[in-house]
């Protein structure tokens, strides 16, 4: 018995960073994202006699292995041996979401492969559990992840704001540096709440940024969006740059294409920048206008990638 899952990466629009609840990976933050389209991760679980995961054709790392295996341990304890087999058409690690795919694509393959007939709220909820971005790829197109209050986390997971009809627009993503990060999200994201003198104002601001989002996008007024889009990644990543030892994920490649943004906005074209745990720049913009972002990046990036929006998670039949 074996299922297979398809999901794509999304990006925060206003982001998630902070913990509220380590064990349940519960967030401090809600947040606001955008699936996109190009980049997948297509996940395969199959009972068998043995656990087992592969990442192409070859064996994954013991580290990769235990946090899947793990991760199905809490969702279905006392479950039976699998053989997962993941692979991603984009590189990991490297602050491309790659562990948003992954852990959604894993939790709907594993959920089919043991049978369990849940809702997809309760699927962004146990997605959560092993990576909590991966709760917002089960929509397509706007998601809002609510931070929840209930101490189980049930009420914390993703929602769908709208489809990826509603509106037109590219999210072009800038190759700035690969290889993985030097520092993890969940490591970064608590060494900031420990010892960042602004993680506090992070916090008390990030739900009325939220909240301006969601009309932004429901209005389809870029502008108003990517304001507050800059606005929450530079107040993510103050909180890194003022923790201690500091966090920063930028490279010089990253600093020129914010430059190369605020050059475009200066000349007419409405394009507006965010960046998570690494150095890629993902700049927001009407399709019509991604070639023109396309050429004001290029130069100072290894690849650059024009994305649209995209669907949710969802099973192979
Ligand atoms: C986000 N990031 O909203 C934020 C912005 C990175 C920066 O969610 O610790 O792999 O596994 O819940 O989801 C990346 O972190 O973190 C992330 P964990 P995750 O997209």
């Amino acid at each position: 018995m074996s299922r297979q899952a398809i999901a794509h990466p999304n990006i925060a629009l206003v982001k998630y960073w902070g913990k509220r609840d380590l064990e349940l990976n519960l967030p401090a933050v809600s947040s606001l994202s955008l699936t996109l389209d190009g980049f997948r991760t297509v996940t395969t679980v199959e009972r068998s006699s043995g656990d087992a995961v592969f990442v192409g054709p070859a064996r994954a790392s013991d580290r990769f292995a235990s946090r899947a295996l793990r991760f199905l341990d809490t969702l279905v304890p006392g479950r039976p041996p699998v053989v997962v087999k993941t692979e991603s058409n984009f590189p990991a690690g490297a602050g491309l979401a790659s562990s948003a795919s992954g852990f959604a694509a894993l939790t709907l393959a594993a959920a089919a492969t043991f049978d369990q007939d849940l809702s997809l709220q309760r699927l962004s909820a146990w997605s959560r559990r092993g990576s909590g971005s991966a709760c917002r790829s089960f929509w397509g197109g706007f998601v809002v992840w609510d931070r929840g209050t209930r101490a189980d986390g049930s009420d914390s997971h993703g929602h769908p704001l709208a489809p990826r009809e509603h509106w037109d627009v590219a999210m072009v993503v800038a190759i700035v540096a690969t290889g993985p990060k030097a520092v993890g999200s969940t490591e970064g994201m608590e060494r900031s709440r420990q010892t960042s003198a602004y993680y506090e104002q992070w916090v008390a601001t990030a739900e009325a940024d939220v909240a301006e989002g969601r009309e932004a996008v429901l209005a389809r007024d870029l502008d108003r969006l990517g304001a507050v889009m800059e606005s929450s990644t530079l107040k993510m990543h103050a909180t890194m740059h003022t923790a201690r030892p500091p966090i920063l994920y930028w490279q010089a490649g990253t600093v020129a294409c914010l430059h190369a943004v605020a050059g475009l906005r200066e000349s007419g074209t409405s394009a507006w920048a965010t960046m998570d745990a690494g150095p890629q720049v993902k700049v927001l913009c009407a399709a019509s206008d991604a070639e023109t972002v396309r050429d004001a990046l290029a130069p100072h990036a290894a690849a650059v990638h024009v994305l649209r929006p995209g669907s949710g998670a969802r099973l192979v039949p």
